[in-house]
């Protein structure tokens, strides 16, 4: 179960007490969840419910359509659900829930989100309370799927940007001394992709707000990341254009023809890429004299191929944003490659960038570009590499990243990794003290794949609920007993093969003996 933190300085919670004490610690919790509301008196925030929620409970939610969590949540454990707005300034505020568990171990932990932002992680919240987290989220400063309320309103986007974490902390913290009647013991991060880069702006720009951060897939270098998205419209064009390549051919021949070139690279042929640096795919043996899109490509399609899959530079020869990582290509034939303009990368720039509902997609160039980097409204680019200060703060950071993401590079990662190796002037075995980093052969964008994602960022992610296993609480371990990860370990779909995924710069070998399903038959080097 949960390692239980080594010193003995864990304050015992009134309610923790109560639990040992008598039978009906429950029924005491839940009165005082109730009357908690009345407890609640804090500038900017409005409290409309402090709910009682019993494990076992499957509720609804009041998400946003466009919100990608279903409408219901089952909770797996028994907690206080406590709803509120915050007001951030005279135009904007959030959607703010904390789920303060009965199980509670000391520990705060903040939720990110994903996409254009606008949708409460529920299913986070859940997770980590369930596994003894007081935990807060909010709806990034806005309802749903879409940037239409960056329009005109520079407030909503610095929610987006940064303010929605830090306020949520801010909050967060004093809510969780009132209720349960001490401050806070240590304080954690959660979050992938925009969460990812949500993680990493608070690394950079607030280091004094958590012990430990677990940021994936970050969607840092946002504007890079938006202007990359945005463009492979441009190439595909759209279904049906002689240089547009269709799904079937990513997830099928293409997808196939990566794995024919690279898959044995790592020393097993077991459809999953460790390091795809090894791999400079060159679709030419797909191209044939005629040309079909279910089997094979034109001279025109394999020209697309080419491109959409190296990086992408400006007139000066700078690095915008680096190729998609071969092996990515079933999720990318989905999303950016789809032949339609890139939804995100859409709404950035109509709303945030040009404050024009009008803007068309399809007329994106580098000038469009070099206009977005020079805004960078709220800050929101969050790819600093100076993180001395959190540095100093004695904090940690836990950095991992599927190498079958399909919608943010892998390779970002790695650049990341790097820039802050040299803005810090630190080698690798330096940075170990307080920044690792993993990437995850065969996970897609923070989960599913190929491989063993399943590490434990999230709970349909968790195949383990110890340090060893996951990855969460292996950051927990690293925090506060000293002991950091040299690997993270996870299982595939179906919880029967293990893989320890390296620490970067290392990456993964099959050495033998046993099979590749054999997870000592891999060493990192
Ligand atoms: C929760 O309820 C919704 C509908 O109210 C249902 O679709 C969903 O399957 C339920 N989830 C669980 C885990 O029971
Ligand atoms: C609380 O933790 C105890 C001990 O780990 C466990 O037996 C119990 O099921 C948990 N209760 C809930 C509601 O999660
Ligand atoms: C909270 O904010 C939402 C969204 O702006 C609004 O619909 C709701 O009325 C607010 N509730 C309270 C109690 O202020
Ligand atoms: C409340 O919000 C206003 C902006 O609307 C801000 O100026 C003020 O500092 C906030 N107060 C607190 C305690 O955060
Ligand atoms: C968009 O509107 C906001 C608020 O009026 C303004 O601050 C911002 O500069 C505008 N952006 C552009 C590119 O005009
Ligand atoms: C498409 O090309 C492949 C490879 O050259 C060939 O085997 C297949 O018969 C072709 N299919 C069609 C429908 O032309
Ligand atoms: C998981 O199990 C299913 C059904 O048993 C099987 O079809 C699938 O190939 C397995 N997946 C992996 C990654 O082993
Ligand atoms: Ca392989």
């Amino acid at each position: 179960m949960i390692p239980l933190r080594s010193g003995s300085s864990v304050l015992l919670s009134a309610f923790a007490f109560l639990r040992a004490a008598t039978v009906h610690a429950q029924d005491d919790f839940a009165s005082s969840c109730a009357s908690f509301l009345n407890q609640i008196n804090m500038e900017n925030v409005t409290t409309y419910a402090t709910d009682f929620v019993a494990a076992g409970t499957n509720i609804t939610l009041e998400q946003a359509p466009s919100c990608s969590d279903p409408p219901s949540q089952l909770v797996s454990t028994d907690l206080c659900r406590i709803r509120m707005n915050v007001t951030t300034s005279e135009r904007s505020e959030l959607r703010m829930e904390a789920w303060f568990p009965q199980n509670y171990t000391g520990r705060f932990l903040s939720t990110g989100n994903g996409g254009i932002g606008g949708c409460i992680q529920y299913s986070d919240l859940a997770y980590t309370s369930s596994l003894g987290f007081a935990t807060v989220g909010t709806n990034d400063g806005h309802e749903g799927q879409t940037g239409v309320a960056f329009l005109n309103n520079p407030d909503v986007i610095a929610d987006y940007a940064w303010r929605s974490v830090h306020t949520g902390v801010v909050v967060g913290n004093e809510l969780t001394e009132l209720f349960y009647g001490a401050p806070h013991d240590k304080s954690y991060y959660l979050g992938c992709s925009t969460g990812g880069r949500q993680g990493w702006k608070m690394v950079q720009d607030f280091p004094e707000d958590f012990d430990g951060v677990l940021a994936g897939a970050p969607a840092f270098a946002f504007t890079q990341l938006q202007y990359w998205s945005g463009s492979f419209y441009t190439v595909t064009g759209p279904e049906g254009a002689d240089t547009f390549v269709p799904m079937e051919m990513w997830a099928g021949a293409i997808h196939q023809e990566v794995l024919n070139q690279c898959d044995a690279l790592d020393g097993a042929t077991d459809n999953v890429l460790e390091n795809p640096d090894l791999c400079n795919f060159d679709p030419t043996p797909l191209i044939c004299a005629d040309g079909n899109t279910t089997d094979c490509l034109t001279e025109t399609q394999a020209d697309t191929v080419r491109t959409v899959l190296s990086p992408i530079y400006d007139e000066n020869g700078e690095l915008v944003y680096p190729r998609m990582q071969p092996g990515a290509e079933v999720l990318a034939g989905m999303a950016q490659f789809s032949g339609q303009p890139f939804s995100y990368s859409t709404n950035w720039w109509r709303y945030a960038i040009y404050n024009d509902s009008t803007w068309d997609p399809a007329t994106i160039s580098l000038a469009d570009y070099y206009i977005a980097i020079e805004m960078d409204p709220g800050t929101v680019e969050s790819f600093s590499g100076d993180i001395s200060a959190f540095k100093e703060a004695g904090s940690k950071v836990l950095h991992y990243h599927g190498l079958m993401d399909g919608l943010i590079s892998s390779d970002n990662s790695k650049r990341y990794y790097s820039l802050v190796q040299e803005t810090l002037g630190m080698e690798p075995a330096e940075l170990d003290e307080f920044y690792r980093f993993f990437p995850i052969s065969g996970m897609s964008h923070c989960g599913g794949g190929d491989g063993a994602y399943k590490i434990g960022n999230t709970a349909d992610g968790a195949a383990g609920t110890s340090a060893d296993d996951n990855v969460l609480l292996a950051l927990v371990q690293w925090v506060e007993e000293g002991v950091a990860p040299e690997v993270v370990r996870g299982a595939d779909a179906n919880e029967t093969l293990w893989r320890a995924h390296c620490k970067w710069p290392k990456t993964n070998k099959y050495v033998g003996p046993g099979t590749y399903e054999d997870e000592s038959a891999w060493q990192c080097a």
